[in-house]
């Protein structure tokens, strides 16, 4: 049983440093009026708080949790491996490697331990946000409602962005 303030997802990332570029997570959760609460911790560098923090998640009511970071991006992982709750991870795009490192770092785990890892960049963290709706919305009536009525939403918008486009370059047919 949840209720409307707990938060069912948790949004972790490796570094404040992150956030504006993840921030889409928490827009797409607001879309769906799904409760959320945000964290810093690193994997390496507060790899207690991490244990501690993914231990207790399902306890706390935490359905899903979201965990970016960058680099050697091993914050997804290793909250995999300290809870039963799903975890998706976001590789968040570096200035180096251009986001590959975060890539590899997230979606390369071992078997047993499943991260649902999504794009670097692009949609990548709006899509993390959606994937969390879609997993809560499996047991939540209301909330695959809405979910339905997004995907049929996107009907609309793209049959738009194809009369636009045919209209100028004047292929109207
Ligand atoms: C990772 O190291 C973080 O997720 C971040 O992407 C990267 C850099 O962190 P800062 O040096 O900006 O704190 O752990």
């Amino acid at each position: 049983m949840t209720d409307n303030t707990t938060p069912r997802v948790g949004i972790l990332m490796g570094s404040d440093s992150d956030w504006p570029k993840i921030k889409d997570v928490a827009t797409a959760l607001d879309q769906f009026s799904v409760p959320y609460e945000v964290r810093v911790m690193s994997a390496h560098r507060t790899p207690e708080i991490v244990a501690e923090y993914a231990s207790s998640a399902e306890q706390r009511g935490l359905q899903v949790v979201i965990a970016a970071a960058g680099g050697a991006a091993h914050l997804a992982g290793v909250v995999a491996a300290h809870t039963p709750l799903p975890v998706i991870g976001l590789p968040v795009p570096t200035s180096n490697l251009g986001g590959l490192d975060s890539l590899l770092s997230t979606v390369q785990m071992p078997g047993d331990v499943p991260v649902a890892t999504v794009a670097v960049g692009m949609g990548g963290p709006r899509n993390a946000g959606l994937f969390a709706v879609q997993i809560l919305s499996t047991a939540d009536a209301s909330l695959r409602d809405q979910f339905v009525k997004f995907k049929a939403s996107l009907q609309g918008k793209i049959a738009e962005k194809d009369a636009r486009l045919r209209q100028s370059i004047g292929d109207e047919g």
